[in-house]
């Protein structure tokens, strides 16, 4: 199987100037009419993409072609003589009911959806399925009004009209060029909520959102989402929405998060329901971050897309970048920062530690669905992010207002991007471009000189990029590095921004008053790690004193880092430091002001975070450490985790950022007492008292993690109380799956039993098979093998269903390398089955074959 490679793109042979597509929707024979308006752009043939489609006819203007006239491959049709100008129409017939991929036009539970990123589209017509093809769309949709009351496509409503035959044509057109892959199609019953929102420009906007029967009260919050999204792009970046109508359709059967097709966004239900009932501080944190995110892309995507799949962090790393920044405009900041660098520290640089380890702009595919990934999207964010510290927040508005307006309307790339952002400021970017091209973790090292005769502070910086899985050869990076100076004497603290370019670079400081505590990497200014010498005092000063709460928190995390390093070398329990407690005592006495940032300087890095670390990571050693320093802290901190639990009175409930916080603390403290003698009454407690969803998923994970004799109790409970609702039973099943005992491989086997699960429902495998492999690293990784096994023949299953799902799911199977001998072993032997079976995807089969040594 070959891949394709960036530096073989060639522009379109065709443009495609209006596509007018007419369905005929039936559940086993969908028939499609695509009428092509096309114009030659250079000498070269007419062949078009096309998957699992069934051919019934193709005219060229006025004439039926013969089959002499054109050739069909598996994956392909090819015009033979189409002359330079034309219309071709093309008539195919899908099977949307037998579509479980989920990628073009599927039906499921009584709804046809669409999903043409990255390329679904070549599943619903033959056509030139790249996004540099931009064509005006009209689409037709023919279906029983009575089965299907909601015919929607992009864009404007043109028409609605009763044919003879009883059945419902609805013409919908877009004025706005589009790639293939932001066509969406839904049809089906939905309740309907709908609202106006008028722009900056004056355009009063009809609001829709397509929702499950009954779930309309569920819709509000992500509705008020949409507007506070659409005032915020106005006030930020001063863009302002195109169309007169934004559609947003919830569906429960669905691949991604959601999905910007031009005016009508396909969402995953999961991030669009939500009520005090059913949803948890993170389940509103998301949805307004997703609705946003979709939200933004109709300039950073939409208005202007990317040349080739190559250059989606165009898209995709500068759109993440928009969703963080609102998010953090919409609530805290510290937060959102410390949530975002969780992403980079665990996911993403586990996957440059893996064999999929590729950069930003990936330079050969053979799946693009592959590829949309924590690098493309979290990375690129950080690269975006960079860019802003590093030209400024008036350079970077100035620098995205050019590259808006200069390719409004085109398909461009990453460094079209760069260029406007250079043009707009004058900063030379020539250097950032390796960014985009480089793909691994840098790894920064520092030195700090002081001179007490003269004030003079000398720092020294290096940089080394260790190699990847896909490149060996690692060049000097331009690094921005944020950093704090504190002072012991009182005097106030300065921030400076060292630009690291080169392998070794010293920065010198005069005058200072004493020799400075150095706060490095403030901001998590770049996707680096830096690593210092710094003893626990020095850590814990910094965690109590910097004036960055980002910095706080990260001090916290090295200082874990540190004592749980010295555990694994001495293979011992951590030795917790006087000073530690002391530190913890004080947060739990007198909380700071933002709770939920206590909460997380009062929380050990995961098991993800501190294995990215080692090499092999040294699996045993950090659950063990992990789980005994949880008990530790309980036993010595137990007066004040009861005080501080108690003094937090839980309100009515209430999705605000004070709030949020006051739960997040009140269970970071629930968590440790769930350790202690009394742990069963108080989780039991905290259980049947909440009034929300966050403090009963807190309750149950605390029960499960402690092991408490009512586990299974209030497990029970809440599964009975939830059956209904699809959302809630997938938070069971989370829990269900994260039990971190060997019984866990029973309860699996049962879940599958549940009348709520389903194999071809990618929220419930994920629910089920996700959360085990993510979430439940005492079973995924034991000993034994028997978490892997379970893993690899659940993804053989679900490639025959949904390869994309499969993809997705064999990730944490990969990193063979990062562990012992025992579970290389283990892993490589799977790796070796998958790859031997006969009907691999291509999803699977690029990850699979990587990955083997
Ligand atoms: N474009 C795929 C879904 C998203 O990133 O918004
Ligand atoms: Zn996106």
């Amino acid at each position: 199987r070959q891949p394709k490679r960036l530096a073989d793109y060639q522009a379109p042979i065709f443009s495609i100037t209006h596509t007018d597509l007419v369905f005929e929707l039936d559940a086993t024979a969908t028939r499609v009419t695509a009428t092509l308006t096309f114009k030659r752009q250079q000498p070269g043939r007419l062949l078009l993409e096309g998957q699992q489609l069934k051919l019934e006819r193709v005219r060229l203007n006025d004439r039926v072609l013969t089959a002499a006239e054109f050739a069909q491959t598996a994956e392909s049709l090819e015009i033979f003589a189409p002359g330079d100008t034309g219309v071709l129409e093309i008539v195919t017939l899908l099977n949307p009911e037998q579509n479980t991929a989920l990628e073009g036009l599927y039906l499921a539970e009584g709804v046809y959806c669409t999903q043409c990123e990255a390329e679904g589209f070549r599943r619903i017509t033959y056509y030139p399925d790249r996004p540099d093809v931009l064509a005006v769309f009209t689409t037709t949709i023919i279906a029983n009004r009575n089965e299907l009351p909601f015919l929607l496509s992009n864009g404007n409503k043109v028409r609605e009209s009763r044919l003879p035959d009883g059945r419902t044509e609805v013409v919908w057109h877009d004025p706005y060029p589009k790639p293939s892959y932001l066509f969406a199609l839904v049809a089906g019953d939905f309740d309907h909520l709908h609202d106006t929102y008028v722009t900056s420009t004056g355009r009063e906007v009809l609001l829709e959102f397509f929702v499950q029967k009954g779930a309309l009260a569920r819709s509000h919050f992500a509705m008020a989402a949409l507007k506070r999204a659409m005032r915020w792009d106005e006030q930020r970046f001063g863009l302002a929405y195109d169309l007169d109508r934004y559609m947003v359709v919830a569906v429960d059967f669905f691949n991604m998060g959601a999905m910007e097709n031009k005016g009508l966004n396909v969402f995953n239900s999961k991030f669009v329901l939500a009520d005090d009932t059913s949803a948890t501080d993170t389940d509103y944190f998301n949805i307004e971050s997703i609705i946003g995110h979709e939200y933004f892309h109709n300039w950073t995507g939409n208005r202007v897309t990317c040349r080739d799949w190559f250059q989606l962090s165009l898209k995709e790393g500068l759109t993440v970048f928009r969703d963080q920044e609102f998010s953090a405009d919409m609530g805290s900041p510290t937060l959102n920062r410390i949530d975002a660098v969780k992403v980079i520290r665990t996911a993403q640089f586990a996957e440059d530690a893996s064999p999929m380890a590729h950069p930003i702009r990936p330079e050969q595919v053979l799946e693009m669905n592959n590829f949309y990934t924590v690098t493309v999207y979290d990375k690129g964010a950080e690269v975006i992010r960079m860019l802003q510290t590093l030209l400024g927040k008036a350079g970077f508005n100035a620098g995205l207002a050019c590259y808006l307006q200069r390719h409004d309307g085109q398909a461009v790339t990453c460094d079209d991007f760069v260029q406007a952002m250079q043009d707009a400021t004058g900063y030379d970017l020539q250097a950032f471009r390796r960014w985009y091209s480089q793909s691994g973790t840098p790894e920064l090292s520092v030195k700090e000189q002081f001179d007490a005769a003269t004030g003079k502070l000398t720092l020294t910086l290096a940089q080394q990029t260790p190699a990847t899985a896909d490149q060996q050869e690692k060049l000097p990076l331009v690094i921005p590095v944020k950093i704090e100076l504190l002072f012991h004497d009182g005097s106030a603290a300065q921030q400076h921004l060292l630009i690291l370019d080169s392998s070794v670079q010293q920065f010198q400081f005069d005058n200072l008053p004493q020799a400075p505590l150095v706060v490095w990497l403030e901001d998590f200014s770049a996707p680096v790690k830096l690593s210092t010498d710094y003893d626990v005092e020095q850590l814990l000063a910094i965690a109590s004193r910097a004036s960055n709460g980002f910095a706080r928190w990260d001090a916290m995390q090295q200082f874990w880092h540190k004592i749980i390093k010295d555990a694994v070398q001495q293979s011992a329990l951590p030795v917790l430091p006087e000073a530690l407690l002391t530190a913890f005592r004080q947060w739990l006495i007198t909380p700071l002001a933002d709770l939920a940032l206590t909460a997380e300087l009062l929380t050990l890095p995961d098991f993800d975070t501190l294995a990215a670390h080692y090499a092999p990571i040294p699996v045993d050693a950090l659950l063990n450490i992990l789980q005994e320093t949880t008990q530790l802290l309980s036993k010595a901190l137990l007066p004040e985790l009861l005080g501080c639990y108690q003094q937090l009175t839980t309100p009515a409930y209430h999705y605000s950022e004070a709030d949020v916080g006051l739960r997040a603390l009140k269970n970071r403290c629930l968590h440790y007492l769930a350790f202690t003698a009394e742990g069963a009454k108080r989780v039991t407690a905290h259980y049947q008292a909440a009034n929300n969803m966050t403090d009963i998923l807190a309750a149950l994970h605390a029960a499960q993690h402690a092991n408490i004799a009512q586990a299974g109790e209030l497990m029970a409970d809440f599964a009975k109380r939830n059956e209904a609702n699809v959302h809630v039973m997938d938070k069971y099943f989370n829990v269900v799956a994260a039990n971190p005992r060997d019984s866990v491989f029973d309860a699996l086997e049962k879940l599958t039993a549940h009348p709520v699960f389903s194999w071809k429902n990618p929220n419930r495998v994920r629910a089920v098979y996700g959360a085990f492999s993510q979430r439940n690293a005492p079973q995924f990784h034991r000993k034994d093998g028997k978490g892997y096994a379970l893993l690899a023949e659940v993804v053989t299953k679900v490639d025959a269903i949904n390869p994309q799902l499969a993809a997705r799911l064999i990730t944490p199977l990969l990193s063979w390398q990062r562990y012992d001998d025992g579970r290389q072993q283990q892993l490589i032997m799977l790796l070796r089955e998958l790859a031997s079976l006969p009907m691999l995807s291509d999803d699977l089969y690029e990850k699979v074959h990587k990955s083997l040594p």
